[in-house]
């Protein structure tokens, strides 16, 4: 329920419906792992934007990851409604408010569902590596239940592909910062500097833990960054998200000869020195 933060706002017996409604949508349980805001953030590699090559159709959406029939879109305004009755992938009758800025429609298409880390934002911050099943499954995330958030169009669209410099929302700026960080830790994605400023700046006055996600599974496109791929060619300041620029040796088996190792995602600085091949959050195993 930790959508609804402006509970004021929502009665009780919305509050049951929506705990009805939430258990009939496609999100599935996850881990209660909580942790303090600027140790998550610190997890996360800080790096420079990489300034082109997107576009919104490399992240192909809205699909249906979870093959209940119905599009992210449609399971995230389901998982939302704070009233209503689901018929199939709609709520009749339903009720959605929009966190951002409060505004509370009956007509869903008034509403977008938002990608907490914006496309450009997610490419710019390392997606440009993955490959387009890989794309597809952030652009569709069921997995972190604050990934995709349905809100009113006008603060969607205020907020555009903008980071938290250089935009936040009316209400709830704790929590929009905590879940910015959850999300760009699931995906490994990094931070640039002016970002994490800003992002310090705000969890500095934001008392207590924020919900660590699951970490999401990535997969890499062997073509990015090569000249003629569809990708620009990184910089060398892109270098955290792999690629064994560890100063001291220049493999995993180097180091790991010199017993150092495993290094593990959030935990390690070393790890983002790393390609992690099998993408399960340690480089370097023994
Ligand atoms: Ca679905
Ligand atoms: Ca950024």
């Amino acid at each position: 329920m930790h959508r609804f933060g402006c509970t004021a706002l929502v009665s009780p017996v919305a509050l049951a419906m929506a705990i009805t409604l939430a258990s009939l949508g496609a999100q599935p349980a996850q881990a209660d792992s909580r942790k303090p805001a600027d140790m998550v953030l610190n997890s996360l590699p800080v790096s420079v934007e990489m300034a082109s090559g997107y576009s919104r159709s490399l992240f192909r959406h809205w699909t249906d990851g979870d093959g209940n029939g119905c599009d992210a879109r449609k399971d995230v305004l389901v998982a939302e409604a704070i009233t209503g009755q689901v018929v199939g992938c709609t709520v009749v009758g339903g009720v959605w408010q929009s966190v951002y800025d409060g505004v509370s429609t009956s007509n869903s298409s008034t509403f977008d569902v938002d990608h907490r880390v914006p496309l450009k934002e997610a490419w710019d911050s390392g997606a440009w590596r993955w490959s387009a099943s890989t794309r597809e499954a952030f652009a569709n995330d069921l997995g972190f239940a604050d990934s995709l958030i349905a809100v009113s169009a006008s603060s969607n669209r205020s907020k555009s592909d903008r980071d938290p410099a250089d935009w936040l929302p009316k209400y709830e700026v704790c929590t929009y910062a905590k879940t910015w960080i959850a999300v760009k830790y699931r995906w490994r994605l990094a931070v640039d500097t002016t970002e994490k400023s800003a992002l310090q700046r705000i969890i500095g006055s934001c008392p207590g833990l924020m919900l660590v996600p699951d970490l999401a599974s990535i997969n890499t496109d062997p073509g990015a960054g090569r000249p003629n791929s569809s990708s620009p060619a990184p910089t060398a300041s892109m270098a955290p998200t792999g690629g064994a620029t560890d100063p001291r040796f220049r493999t995993c088996g180097e180091a790991i000869a010199a017993r150092y190792g495993p290094y593990v995602v959030g935990r390690d600085e070393e790890y983002y020195w790393y390609i992690d091949r099998d993408n399960d959050g340690v480089v370097c195993e023994r």
